[in-house]
């Protein structure tokens, strides 16, 4: 018998195309709620790292599509957590802990979570745990400080929650960090 997990979640792949509007790049790849079958397609698929420049990987909760404007996500934000070229091995890692600490639901406030996202971009690579309600400053922290244990210490990682609003306003100019651990 497999190990049920609390909820289904889906992986998605975002597969840049200057052709296609952002919406079209997103493609579902599968879908899980199992331990068993979670691992069979982690091990199936190719590592953050080994993707292409542009592509990003997602996973989200049940219904939640991963994008801003779906409801669970519209009022809510990121942790985000940037890594340069020269902490691939940081990355790949920092993104297992991220998957493994949505599916297994083992914080406080797993009810929270959204999903989590990994942008493989030319420069630096991002990854990014959503959180639905970003007003909820206690519990954003919490998560928060519960992330950073899948950070190297003293390694120099900053971690900064983003609100999705923000985004969507379109400004050019950087975002501001709500908060900042
Ligand atoms: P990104 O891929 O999150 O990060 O956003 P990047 O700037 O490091 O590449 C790139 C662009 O993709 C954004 O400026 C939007 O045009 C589009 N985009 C990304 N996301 C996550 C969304 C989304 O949730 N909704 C919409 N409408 N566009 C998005």
């Amino acid at each position: 018998p497999q190990h049920p997990l609390n909820h289904e979640w889906t992986m998605w792949y975002v597969e840049p195309d200057r052709a296609k509007t952002w919406e079209e790049t997103l493609h579902q790849i599968t879908s899980f709620n199992t331990v068993e079958n979670f691992w069979s397609l982690y091990h199936h698929i190719k590592t953050p790292s080994q993707i292409k420049v542009g592509s990003d990987y997602c996973l989200f909760k049940d219904g939640i599509r991963p994008m801003w404007e779906d409801e669970a996500n519209v009022n809510g934000g990121r942790w985000i957590v940037s890594f340069p070229k020269s902490a691939t091995a940081e990355m790949n890692f920092f993104w297992e802990y991220c998957l493994l600490s949505l599916i297994g639901e083992n914080c406080e406030h797993s009810i929270d979570l959204c999903g989590a996202v990994v942008n493989i971009r030319p420069k630096s690579d991002k990854i990014a745990l959503w959180t639905a309600d970003c007003t909820k400053e206690k519990r954003i922290l919490q998560i928060g400080k519960q992330l950073r244990n899948g950070l190297p210490a003293n390694a120099g990682f900053v971690l900064q929650y983003l609100q999705h609003r923000d985004n969507m306003a379109q400004q050019d100019s950087p975002l501001t960090a709500t908060y900042t651990l």
